[in-house]
């Protein structure tokens, strides 16, 4: 049965209010616990193509984490890769930041912003990244300016599997640290390889990992120790090589859990399992430029059920994605049914490693423990979101959710009674609609005011432009 981690009633609420405050003193002299942060970032992978919303699936590790932890049922992102990084990492909207879109800019964020890893870094985390960073893939600008002191990983948006190739042509785009390497094998196995070796190579700090997996992002290369998982449950090829990347993604997690138990830390260890948007719908060719025949010619799946949309798109399968937190013996089991957003990790995870800011970091996110924890009473907030080079928006404000086409047209939907968004309700809700225009305006006020990169309107695609982009590129 759900357990619900949303107080209902304002009694609750008010009790709850009371009591915090007649405990405040007591809390106030209890050391909160620092616990290792384990963060795995994976890429294009959709509402229900995880083993505990569909059990074709076969995610059992990513399975025992949520059973055992707490299943976030709606939580936000971008519906593209960059702007989903950088709200991560900053605890800010992408918008700040003028990263509306995937972006290869060799800079995207100031030198000098506050992110989960330097912040972390400044109160004594180890702090190490393994995977896709893509957002800035200048070498001044990558993991290593913004607070990671290991990095392996690749900068920009993808790579082919086994070549570790931009589009499988040129030079490896694989970096230890600064270092280009050229080493064989699946860059999910590599991955793995490398956050297993880095959580042990050192004891005393807590640590911090950051691990942003390439997969289930095309191109999609599988051996058949993960494709015949599917030979004969996957309704066709699609499927069988999206859910065969997606059960070798979950054993990379396994690898790294696995680690973190043998050393013994499993109960001083927060994971926590998030995707950057929702599954891809591309063709799986779409940047591969060499070998084209080694890879299976499909459009993966662009369905993410019961959701409409899928990613690059502003409907909940757009931005709405697989979540969980799992911290043993801290969190107990449940379902998180509070609206939340990527932005809110920065916030949350400083709570927890005893970071605080002695300047302003303009966070849009918010300190969600005392939420997963049950602790507190579920937020009434506005999320706010401007995608695809700022062309089209949304703001969402349970249980509403208004959505600004590229085209200008206004569509609303009522979440609770509608989560397919099947009935365009802005005629019938004016009041709501203007509601949530002020509330869009109001959050938009602080739009680029930490953009690098400032790119007048003249030079931004028409959609009709956009459109061809997308179809080109992502
Ligand atoms: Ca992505």
């Amino acid at each position: 049965m759900k357990t619900k981690k949303r107080f209902r009633t304002s009694a609750i609420a008010q009790l709850l209010s009371l009591s915090a405050v007649l405990s405040m003193g007591t809390l106030a002299a209890v050391e909160p616990p620092r616990p290792n942060i384990v963060v795995f970032l994976a890429d294009d992978l959709g509402w229900g193509h995880v083993g505990w919303q569909n059990p074709k699936v076969k995610t059992p590790n990513l399975d025992r984490l949520a059973v055992q932890g707490v299943r976030l049922d709606q939580h936000y992102v971008a519906c593209l890769c960059s702007p989903s990084r950088v709200a991560f990492n900053t605890g800010r909207y992408w918008s700040r930041f003028g990263c509306n879109s995937w972006t290869d800019a060799p800079q995207v964020m100031p030198t000098g912003t506050e992110t989960v890893a330097s912040a972390l870094k400044s109160v004594g985390y180890r702090t190490g990244m393994v995977g896709k960073w893509h957002i800035g893939t200048g070498l001044d600008f990558g993991p290593e300016a913004f607070g990671f002191e290991y990095y392996y990983g690749i900068r920009r948006g993808g790579c082919t599997p086994l070549t570790h190739k931009w589009r499988g042509v040129g030079d490896s785009v694989l970096y230890r640290n600064k270092q280009i390497v050229e080493e064989p094998g699946h860059v999910t196995d590599l991955f793995a390889r490398e956050a297993v070796k880095w959580i042990g190579s050192e004891k005393g700090r807590p640590f911090f990992l950051y691990l942003a997996f390439t997969s289930p992002h095309v191109p999609l290369l599988e051996s058949a120790r993960w494709m015949d998982l599917y030979k004969e449950s996957a309704p066709d090829q699609s499927h069988q090589l999206y859910w065969a990347a997606i059960s070798h993604l979950d054993d990379a997690v396994g690898q790294v859990v696995a680690e973190v138990e043998r050393l013994g830390q499993r109960e001083n260890t927060l994971f926590i399992f998030l995707s950057d948007n929702g599954a891809p719908g591309q063709g799986n060719l779409m940047q591969v430029d060499a070998d084209k025949e080694a890879y299976l010619n499909v459009i993966l799946p662009g369905e993410c059920l019961p959701f409409r949309g899928h990613k690059g798109q502003l409907y909940e399968g757009g931005i709405r994605t697989p979540a969980l937190v799992n911290w043993s013996g801290h969190l107990k089991p449940g379902v998180c049914a509070t609206p939340l957003h990527v932005s809110d990790w920065m916030p949350t995870l400083c709570a927890l490693g005893g970071y605080k800011a002695t300047r302003d970091l303009k966070w849009d996110g918010t300190n969600i423990y005392p939420i997963l924890a049950g602790e507190s009473p579920a937020q009434n907030r506005v999320l706010y979101s401007k995608n695809l080079f700022g062309l089209n928006r949304d703001v969402i404000e349970d249980p509403w959710k208004l959505i600004i086409t590229k085209e200008g047209e206004q569509e609303l939907y009522n979440l609770a009674e509608d989560v397919g968004e099947k009935h365009n309700c802005a005629s019938e809700h004016p009041e709501v609609v203007q509601r949530l225009l002020a509330d869009m305006k109001a959050a938009a006020v602080r739009d680029d005011d930490a953009n690098p990169n400032r790119v007048k309107k003249a030079s931004q695609p028409t959609p009709a432009q956009l459109n061809e982009i997308i179809k080109q590129n992502e």
